[in-house]
């Protein structure tokens, strides 16, 4: 059903490409062009993961894998069962996920709001590609990208941490992580304190943005704002992406070896050595 305000927020226009060409909805959702190209790409790239699935050697859904072609076909396209299904899902993959951000960004402008939305999407896009685009082209091979599997990513991720000997000692590993918790931190205490502040007994009235603000300057002496928090929550998470993504170009592009003996340098420095 059509909420009682849907209707008024459904206006012509705000499209990037093709006019009114399927600026339409069908129930809840807006479509665009956008909406055409993401269904279409992920469709495809669904579709050709069971094809490649059916190709063997197994159809258990624990243990399937569309593996990238091996490191010494390069960066040539691959024939399907070698690596091809993979290229081709990839290609599928960023397809789907561009056109979900364009379509954000869609109703965006439709609704004259800012671009917060899709520019943090990107950010996990980013990360997505760094992985399966950037560190392979970078690294000279295909093969350097993961597979997609549910056990074999996981193995991928291990093998290729170890492969730096010991991953918690990538500098830029440890940003991200720390952007990480800090995000959940973030999250867990506005989280709870607007339930705190909205979730008054029955029959009492629910406290103002004032009370927010009195707690944490009670608890710390400071707090950040109502949309201070908002800002703070949306730098975190970028931060958090943004430097997974990075870690990972230091590890194989701009590194190898050991991340443990990267911090030999640490260790020499003339206070202590
Ligand atoms: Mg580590 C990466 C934390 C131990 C090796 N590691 C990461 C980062 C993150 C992290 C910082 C993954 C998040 C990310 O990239 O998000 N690692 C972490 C922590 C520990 C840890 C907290 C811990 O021990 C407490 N890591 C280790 C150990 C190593 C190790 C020591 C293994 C032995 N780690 C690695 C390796 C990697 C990481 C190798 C990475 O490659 C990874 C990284 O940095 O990648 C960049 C970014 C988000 C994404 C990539 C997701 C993108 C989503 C896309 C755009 C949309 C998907 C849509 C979806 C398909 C739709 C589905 C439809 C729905 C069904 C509706
Ligand atoms: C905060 O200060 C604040 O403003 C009133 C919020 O808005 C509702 C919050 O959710 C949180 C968590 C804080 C406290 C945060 C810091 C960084 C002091």
């Amino acid at each position: 059903a059509l909420l009682s305000f849907e209707r008024k927020y459904r206006v012509r226009g705000g499209t990037l490409i093709g006019g009114d060409l399927f600026d339409f909805w069908v129930g809840p959702f807006y479509v665009g062009f956008f909406g055409v190209t993401a269904a279409i790409a992920a469709l495809l790239g669904t579709l050709l993961i069971f094809a490649s699935a059916s190709q063997g050697p197994t159809l258990n859904p624990w243990l399937i894998s569309i593996d990238p072609p091996p490191i010494e076909a390069g960066l040539a396209a691959a024939p399907l069962n070698a690596g091809g299904y993979w290229q081709i899902i990839t290609v599928c993959a960023l397809i789907a996920f561009v056109s979900w951000a364009l379509r954000q960004v869609e109703i965006c402008r439709k609704l004259g709001m800012g671009y917060h939305v899709p520019v943090a999407f990107s950010f996990a896009i980013l990360a997505y590609a760094t992985l399966v685009v950037i560190r392979p082209i970078w690294l000279g091979a295909w093969g350097h990208g993961f597979p997609y599997g549910i056990f074999t990513h996981l193995d991928w991720v291990s093998n290729t941490g170890y492969s730096y000997v010991n991953f918690h000692y990538n500098p830029l590993h440890m940003v991200a992580i720390t952007f990480f918790f800090t995000t959940c931190l973030a999250l867990a205490l506005h989280g709870a304190l607007v339930l705190s502040a909205v979730n008054v007994p029955k029959g009492t009235e629910v406290k103002s943005p004032e009370y927010e603000d009195t707690f944490f300057r009670d608890f710390i002496g400071y707090s950040i704002g109502t949309v201070g928090i908002h800002r703070l929550g949306l730098l975190l998470a970028l931060n958090a992406g943004f430097w997974s993504a990075a870690c990972m170009i230091l590890a194989g592009p701009l590194y190898q070896g050991s991340f443990p003996e990267w911090w030999s340098w640490w260790r020499s420095i003339p206070i202590w050595s």
